[in-house]
This record gives structure tokens, C-alpha cells and sequence, in this order.
């Protein structure tokens, strides 16, 4: 069977097919989205990981987005998204995730509502260096009862927090993952996705 098609519809689920392990059938496409603030390392994350080319909206920052988007501390970012990323990762033979970064500044907080319908989880990046811009991305998912994972990337010249240091900074529900994250390494980043995954399994009410 081909593989299926990009629509990202849900389907009804992995055990309604012939076959229990799902062998011989098309992967399930799940859909995650990648949030955070502006900076955070969303676009590095998806670019990290994903196994086909990433499609990205970055374009150099010009001087009209000077004074609009927050440079503080990002002094060397010279790119920003202005859409969203995506990118692809399988992660077994019966799941595949797609990945969808979003912008991260406030002004495309409308797109949010789009990309979040029909995902099964997000990872909130967090940069220690600007914890405050967590906030906004926690309470969306929170208020909209979508699991997520909380991944706090830990920058070179970034204070290190333990864990339990930025649930609590950040509010964060004791259910909700708290995982160290280097956007830029494959392997890390994967168990992220991982982890987000397992807790959206384990959210699935069973009847
Ligand atoms: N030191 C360090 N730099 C990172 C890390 N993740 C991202 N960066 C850098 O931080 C900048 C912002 O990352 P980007 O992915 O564009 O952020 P976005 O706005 O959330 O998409 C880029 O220059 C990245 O190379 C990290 O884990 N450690
Ligand atoms: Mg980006």
C-alpha cells in the first residue's frame, strides 16, 4: 500500500485494520506541533530531526521587523519565521509524525487556532534565557486540553534550572512532562518527540 495521503486526516484507529500489528499497512500520520517563543529553537528542532528536507518559512529579518520582534539576548538570530516549519519523522513502522512549527511571535497567534486543529500533542520550547514567553504557549495547549511536553533548551550562555525548578517558575501541572532539550541534536530532540508521544498515548481515554 502507497503511503498515505498528506491530508493529515485522523483516522478512526490502528486496530480497526485487518492486521493487529499493522503490518502491511500505510503509516498513521500524527500531527504535532513544535510552539514556544520567538527564538525559542523551533525551526532548529524540526530542521534536527526531520528525515525529509524541512520546509521552512525563514526569511532574513529586515530592518521592518526591527523594534517588532524581540531581539533581546538573540543578537545573532538574523532569520525568522514567518509561517511555520515542517518536517517529517517515522518513528515506527506504524507512526509517522509530522511536525509543525509555529511562529512564534505574538502577531501570528491567530494561525495558532489552525495548527493546533487535530494535533495530538505539542512540545513548548523554553529558553531560560526568556522563561516569560513559555507562558502563552503552556496556556493555549492547557486551555485546550492538547498534551504536551514542556522541553526547556538549554542554551550555551543560559543559567542552568533543574526541572523542578522551572515546573514551578512556570507553573507547569505535575502531569505534564519537564524534559531537557538540545534543539540542534538529533537524538535529543527525538526523545522529546518520544516523550511527548507516550504522554498523548497515555491521555487517550480507555473505554
Ligand atoms: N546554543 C544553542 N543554540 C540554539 C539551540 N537551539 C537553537 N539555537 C540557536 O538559536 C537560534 C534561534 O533558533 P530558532 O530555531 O531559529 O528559533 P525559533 O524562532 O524558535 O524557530 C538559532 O540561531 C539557533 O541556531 C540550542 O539548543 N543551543
Ligand atoms: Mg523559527
Amino acid at each position: 500500500m502507497g503511503f498515505p495521503d498528506s491530508s493529515l486526516v485522523e483516522r478512526p484507529s490502528a486496530a480497526g485494520g485487518s492486521t493487529p500489528d499493522g503490518e502491511g499497512q500505510a503509516p498513521i500520520p500524527v500531527k504535532l506541533v513544535i510552539a514556544g517563543g520567538f527564538g525559542a529553537g523551533k525551526t532548529t528542532l524540526v530542521g534536527a530531526v526531520s528525515e525529509i528536507p524541512p520546509l521552512t518559512t525563514e526569511e532574513e529579518m529586515t530592518v521592518v521587523s526591527e523594534g517588532v520582534d524581540d531581539l533581546t539576548g538573540l543578537e545573532r538570530k538574523t532569520t525568522t519565521t514567518v509561517a511555520l516549519d515542517f518536517g517529517r519523522i517515522t518513528i515506527s513502522e506504524q507512526i509517522v509524525l509530522y511536525l509543525f512549527g509555529a511562529p512564534g511571535q505574538d502577531r501570528f497567534w491567530p494561525l495558532w487556532n489552525d495548527l493546533a486543529l487535530g494535533a495530538a500533542g505539542a512540545v513548548v520550547l523554553v529558553d531560560t534565557r526568556k522563561l516569560e514567553d513559555g507562558f502563552a504557549s503552556i496556556d493555549f495547549f492547557e486551555r485546550r486540553d492538547i498534551p504536551f511536553v514542556v522541553a526547556v533548551n538549554v542554551f550555551d550562555d543560559a543559567y542552568h534550572y533543574e526541572p523542578e525548578e522551572l515546573r514551578e517558575a512556570l507553573t507547569i501541572p505535575p502531569e505534564v512532562p519537564v524534559v531537557m532539550c538540545d534543539a540542534r541534536e538529533r537524538e535529543r530532540a527525538k526523545e522529546t518527540l518520544l516523550t511527548l508521544v507516550r504522554r498523548a498515548i497515555e491521555k487517550i481515554p480507555s473505554t
